[in-house]
């Protein structure tokens, strides 16, 4: 597994071993609480950097996380799966906005403009709205953070094994904010959930099975060196597809200033999940499918539907190798990731428009995996909120805030998420040819065409969007180095 390396291993991928890519980038917090707090900075420098020169020594780096995670990993493996409760940490890290970046620089961060990642961040995710679907109960004067009128600076991501580390460590930095003179414009915390949920959404399914693996920092499978040791399926992308100034897989190096070299692009959204709704709208599906006297596994229900639309069941296991009832979990399995699309290309058993295919279609388009490998994310996000539960009382009703704060990382805007958001997710025409619809969980409403052995045509499904956007955030996360540059006001 990418967190499972030996020491020797280790020696031989350099990146794991980085004191200047931030840790939450490549080796990832993945702790139980996080909280993402967005600062303002004031008029007067001066202070800023001195926040900024006490912070950057808090600051986690890969070396450090990832040495973390290899060493609980192995604990874990000792304990037969369970969490080592002695084994904790909190981490801390950093990125800027543009507007935070120049104020600290002093100077235009990026003198050339004209790519489009570049013009992506330059702008801002409130700028970029239409790209991004995010119009309607979406819009970004109704988004929490992220508006036009409400600048952001600075963006601390911070996690923790529990809530109680997790909020003495986000006071103590809030205090560190408050002494720069550096306000809170908004907080979002976030959790996994309770129980057996850990590790689930809340529509209820399996989240964090498919990240990319990455070069020079996963171990390759000796047999299958395009895919990571342990964890059949992931495939490993070059580095530079994630961390500015690094090798890409097919993309002209975009050419950006020295100083990015080492950071990553940051994108921090709260999606809210209406999920009654969601859910209801799943079981009219597979009424409409029933009344049309299409035949489906019997007993399947609303699950068969469900799974459609995400190309996973709840437990994670792949539609592609269960097409017909989700699969008893086998404790210690690695994660269902490989799964080929190549047989399959009318999505007769995973479907084209499965939220899975649809932002990494995989080996649809060739072999190679190219023209999906390019437009990969690395994604971070947690819940937050109380999951759906009328009967647990209050907070875990219809009514009450839940769903998902969505981060990742890349090293291009445009040409990774929001490509994602416009030419795949929300594009009724992608996978060509013909009209297959949005995806089905978080595209904008749109018909989607189910296509089966039994009704190779396909059959019109409706699906309603109930994921809202309520705010969206780029970010960029520096290198240690450059941090150190602008709290020293070296150019
Ligand atoms: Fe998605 N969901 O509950 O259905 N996502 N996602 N996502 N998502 C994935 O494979 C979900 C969102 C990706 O490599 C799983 O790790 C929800 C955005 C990508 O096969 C589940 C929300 C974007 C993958 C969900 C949400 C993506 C992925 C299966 C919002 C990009 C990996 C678990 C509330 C812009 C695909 C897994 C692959 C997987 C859900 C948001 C992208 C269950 C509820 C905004 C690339």
């Amino acid at each position: 597994m990418s967190d499972d390396v030996s020491d020797a291993a280790a020696r031989n991928l350099p990146l794991r071993h980085s004191d200047e890519i931030q840790g939450d980038v490549l080796a990832g917090f993945r702790k139980d609480h996080e909280t993402v707090v967005l600062l303002r900075f004031p008029d007067d420098p001066a202070p800023v950097r001195q926040w900024l020169a006490r912070l950057i020594p808090q600051l986690a780096t890969t070396r450090q996380v990832a040495a973390f995670n290899n060493d609980f990993s192995a604990a874990r493996r000792n304990l037969a799966g369970t969490d080592p409760v002695g084994l904790r940490a909190t981490w801390v890290n950093l990125s800027l906005t543009y507007s935070g970046l120049k104020f600290l620089m002093g100077t235009e961060p990026f003198p050339d403009q004209t790519q489009d990642g570049v013009k992506a961040f330059v702008l801002g995710a409130s700028a970029r709205a239409d790209i991004n679907g995010d119009g309607g109960e979406s819009a970004p004067e109704r988004w929490l953070f992220g508006r036009a009128d409400q600048p952001v600076h600075a963006v601390l991501t911070v996690a923790s094994d529990s809530r109680e580390l997790l909020e003495v460590r986000a006071s103590e930095l809030r205090v560190a904010a408050a002494h720069g003179g550096l306000t809170v414009v908004f907080e979002q915390v976030g959790a996994t959930l309770p129980g057996d949920r850990k590790g689930h959404e809340h529509f209820g399914f399996k989240d964090g099975i498919s990240n990319p693996g990455v070069a020079d920092f996963d171990r390759p499978d000796p047999d299958h060196p395009e895919q990571v040791a342990g964890k059949p399926g992931t495939r490993i992308v070059p580095a530079g597809e994630f961390v500015v100034g690094l090798p890409l897989l097919q993309r002209p190096d975009p050419g950006l200033p020295e100083w990015a070299k080492n950071g990553s692009f940051q994108v921090v959204r709260r999606l809210a999940q209406d999920v009654p709704a969601w859910w209801a709208q799943v079981a009219a599906a597979r009424r409409t499918l029933d009344q049309a006297g299409v035949e489906l596994p019997v007993g399947s229900g609303a699950e068969w539907v469900a799974a459609r639309a995400v190309g996973r069941w709840r437990s994670g296991a792949s539609v592609a190798h269960n097409p017909n009832a989700e699969p008893p979990t086998k404790p210690g399995a690695p994660d269902d990731n490989l799964i080929s699309y190549a047989d399959d290309k009318e999505g007769h058993t995973t479907p084209v428009f499965a939220h899975i295919r649809k932002t990494n279609p995989r080996d649809h388009f060739g072999p190679d995996h190219k023209v999906a490998d390019t437009r990969r994310i690395i994604r971070r996000g947690i819940p937050y909120g109380q999951p759906f539960d009328p009967a647990a009382g209050p907070g875990h009703g219809p009514d009450a805030d839940r769903g998902l704060v969505f981060v990742a990382y890349m090293s291009d805007l445009a040409f990774q998420f929001e490509f994602l958001q416009s030419a795949w997710i929300n594009n009724t025409g992608f996978p060509p040819p013909g009209q297959n619809g949005k995806d089905p969980v978080i595209g904008q409403d749109s018909d989607v065409n189910l296509k089966l052995d039994t009704v190779p045509d396909g059959k019109p499904l409706h699906f309603a969007q109930f994921v809202r956007t309520e705010g969206t955030i780029y970010a960029f996360a520096p290198a240690i180095s450059t941090l150190r540059d602008l709290a020293q006001r070296r150019p």
